[in-house]
């Protein structure tokens, strides 16, 4: 049996987090988390390019209902390349309270991807994070894009903030619905009036087919726990600016963290900050994910 002892600069995540002050609405949904593994049931891909602790499916229900989320969108992680079994058996296993996020090739068949949306996969992920997966070319995409047309399934995209410049004509060629992970990474030590955060913002103004994941502070924070202040203006901007285009998610179990582990209910306590109204939050965490994955149905 292949040897999955995880890397030695692993973090692995927060046994016992904390139960959040801030209580969430109900029906919300934790709209970007994975599964890892287990790896002797799901083995991880050769091509993987970082081995994690494993982080199953009970696991992650179980966080699920201590944080007071009724939902999940579990995004397939790239260390289990395009072999989409956990997070598949994940969503079997959740009795419809959770949806996916895969990454497939060109090549998968038609009877792949019927069993798939039947499981409740809803979109797709192209990763351009090079410290995650080699890059293919934009005809790669394409063709991706060209097999999920029919299924009403979207496009979720992962960069760094430095590389949107080059990406941003293929990003506005797509006519799916576009879901940009954690705002695209900005800088969070620029100004948030500043010019790189301006060219995200103006992606998002000016196509109303793009949405963002709010996440991350934990990733993106210069400052760091538990309070991640440096990242509030950024994402405060971003939901105040497109409300209805908006999600938020944990990202547990916080793959490829070097500086510290967060705590996941000092994570949802952060929410209000960025999300001050119980307007804003009903839209971020109840009706936004349900309109994209769950047909509008809380
Ligand atoms: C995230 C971020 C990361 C990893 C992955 O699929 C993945 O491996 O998404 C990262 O290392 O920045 O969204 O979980």
């Amino acid at each position: 049996m292949a040897d999955f002892t995880m890397d030695a600069d692993w973090l692995v995540f927060e046994p016992n987090p904390t139960k959040p002050h801030f209580v969430l609405p109900r029906g919300a949904v934790d709209a970007h988390c994975h599964v890892f593994g287990p790896g002797n049931e799901f083995p991880y891909a050769p091509e993987r390019k970082y081995t994690p602790c494993d982080a199953g499916k009970d696991q992650l229900f179980a966080l699920r209902d201590l944080l007071g989320f009724d939902k999940n969108v579990i995004v397939q992680a790239t260390c289990h390349g395009a072999d989409n079994s956990a997070m598949l058996d994940a969503l079997v296993s959740s009795g419809d309270r959770a949806r996916g996020v895969a990454t497939i090739s060109p090549e998968v068949s038609d009877q792949q991807l019927a069993e798939m949306n039947e499981a409740g996969v809803r979109g797709v992920r192209f990763n351009y994070v090079r410290r995650l997966v080699d890059p293919k070319p934009d005809a790669y995409y394409h063709r991706i894009v060209e097999r999920i047309a029919p299924l009403g399934w979207h496009v979720v995209v992962y960069f760094e903030a430095a590389d949107l410049a080059e990406r941003r004509n293929f990003f506005t060629s797509l006519e799916t619905t576009v879901v940009v992970d954690h705002m695209g990474r900005p800088d969070v030590t620029k100004s948030v009036d500043g010019a790189e955060f301006a060219m995200f913002l103006r992606l998002m103004a000016e196509h109303e087919n793009f949405w963002s994941k709010v996440t991350c502070p934990e990733r993106l924070s210069v400052t760091g726990p538990p309070d991640y202040d440096d990242v509030v203006p950024f994402a405060r901007r971003v939901v105040e600016m497109f409300p209805d285009r908006v999600l938020w998610g944990t990202d547990w179990p916080h793959p490829n963290l070097k500086s510290h582990m967060p705590d996941d209910g000092k994570l949802v306590d952060f929410i209000p900050r960025i999300a001050p109204s119980g307007e804003l939050r009903e839209k971020l965490l109840v009706e936004n994910p349900h309109r994209l994955y769950w047909e509008g149905t809380p």
